[in-house]
């Protein structure tokens, strides 16, 4: 010990000595045991993300020079499309020959906005491009490792990077799944911070992928309002590198009309039970699925109520619905696995994570009936004396007894 750690110390037992309350000092001594203990853990934590990260760089290294197909799955998003970015950035340093593509449309207006600010070049999937000569294939922020198409074979996954609950096992040379991390794109900046090379933020792509991590972490946090240490200490780092102005460009919280239509017909047809609403909104276009989870963020503001279902057919092919729960005891993955169950492939019809969970149904040959006004009753009864069931209500003491069609 040298004399000024002797130094230290000493003046510290000079202070717990001299408290004239022997309360304080073990009170004192308390919060230093907690705080060792949280400092054990917190490098219990840190040695194992250092670990992945090492792991991360050698799965590089064994890539090196190959091409790699970074699959966006499912709708794309802020935090999916920023995990791409970083995934792109960091391959070409180990000169890896990338494509970004995803294969659902663009719904929501803040994603579309996003991707022409920051002028990102990512490619929707057609029959026509070929994806022969992709010797990897990566998957980000996504609960399992299933694509809408075959890819073409020896194409092997080589990354698959989330902080979901995983669905079904997940076998690839790289697999990075933590749960108590508020987004995918706090573990890319972890790695980012770990390259080869520096990431400065001062070449205008480094500021774009900067501002696009940052911004996914804002939008899969809501806000830091469900943030943890990680997605703090990614921001920290990305803070001195985004651009501002471009940052609140793509994340004004601007409401589309479809979205407030949306929202005004899921108010009309509000179904209030407990703390509980549950609200069809009937037919959906494709391009507005997106409005669905939005009202249902919308609608959770109101008081007393913990947790909306907001529901509708979407593109007149497949129910859709969004959950978000303010409940500390709900759980949304486990609420809509009970609710829908699993189809007869073995997949569950609905998941989520702490605050939000999402269902499709697909309406299968339903979807050809005539009589749309009908078939939505049905739909509509037959989800709603779901969700009755489920939270213990019997559905014939419905409230306003109206089935109604929620045309949009
Ligand atoms: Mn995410």
């Amino acid at each position: 010990m040298n004399s000024a750690n002797k130094n230290l110390t000493s003046d510290a037992l000079n202070k717990l000595v001299k408290a004239k309350d022997l309360d304080t000092v073990d009170k004192q001594v308390e919060s230093a045991t907690e705080s060792n203990a949280r400092k054990r853990s917190n490098s219990e934590a840190r040695k194992a993300a250092e670990s992945k990260t090492d792991e991360f760089y050698k799965a590089l290294e064994m890539a090196r020079g190959q091409s790699l197909l970074i699959c966006i799955k499912g709708y794309p998003d802020p935090d999916n499309i920023a995990s791409s970015l970083a995934l792109e950035w960091l391959a070409q340093l180990y000169e890896m020959d990338t494509k970004i593509i995803y294969f659902d449309e663009i719904s929501h207006h803040e994603n579309r906005a996003l991707v022409k600010k920051l002028d990102l070049e990512l490619e929707q999937y057609t029959a026509e491009i070929d994806l022969t000569k992709y010797r990897y294939y990566a998957i980000n922020d996504s609960q399992n490792i299933e694509l809408p198409i075959q890819l073409p074979d020896p194409c092997e996954l080589l990354f698959f990077v989330d902080h979901h609950k995983p669905l079904g096992t997940v076998e690839g040379h790289f697999i990075d799944i933590r749960e108590n991390v508020g987004s995918t794109s706090s573990m890319y900046v972890e790695y980012i911070q770990n390259a080869p090379v520096v990431f400065r933020g001062d070449s205008s792509v480094e500021t774009k992928i900067a501002t696009a991590l940052m911004h996914g972490i804002r939008s899969d946090t809501d806000d830091y309002v469900n943030a943890t240490a990680a997605d703090y200490k990614a921001s920290q780092f990305l803070a001195p590198l985004v651009d501002k102005d471009l940052l609140s460009l793509i994340s004004r919280q601007a409401i589309s009309a479809k979205t407030m239509d949306l929202t005004q017909v899921a108010l009309q047809h509000k179904d209030i039970r407990e703390t509980y609403l549950f609200s069809g909104v009937g037919y959906v276009r494709e391009e507005d699925r997106d409005g669905i989870g939005q009202c249902a963020d919308y609608l959770l503001h109101r008081e007393g109520i913990e947790t909306v279902v907001a529901y509708g057919v979407v593109g007149n092919s497949f129910i859709d619905g969004s959950l978000r729960t303010k409940s500390h005891t709900l759980d949304p993955d486990k609420w809509l696995k009970d609710v829908f169950g699993k189809n007869e492939e073995g997949k569950w019809y609905g998941g989520g994570r702490k605050d939000k969970g999402g269902f499709q149904i697909p309406l299968g040959v339903f979807s050809k009936c005539s009589d749309r006004e009908l078939l939505w009753i049905l739909i509509k009864k037959t989800i709603d004396e779901l969700f009755y069931k489920k939270i213990g209500i019997d559905s014939q003491s419905s409230r306003d007894g109206d089935l109604s069609t929620g045309k949009v």
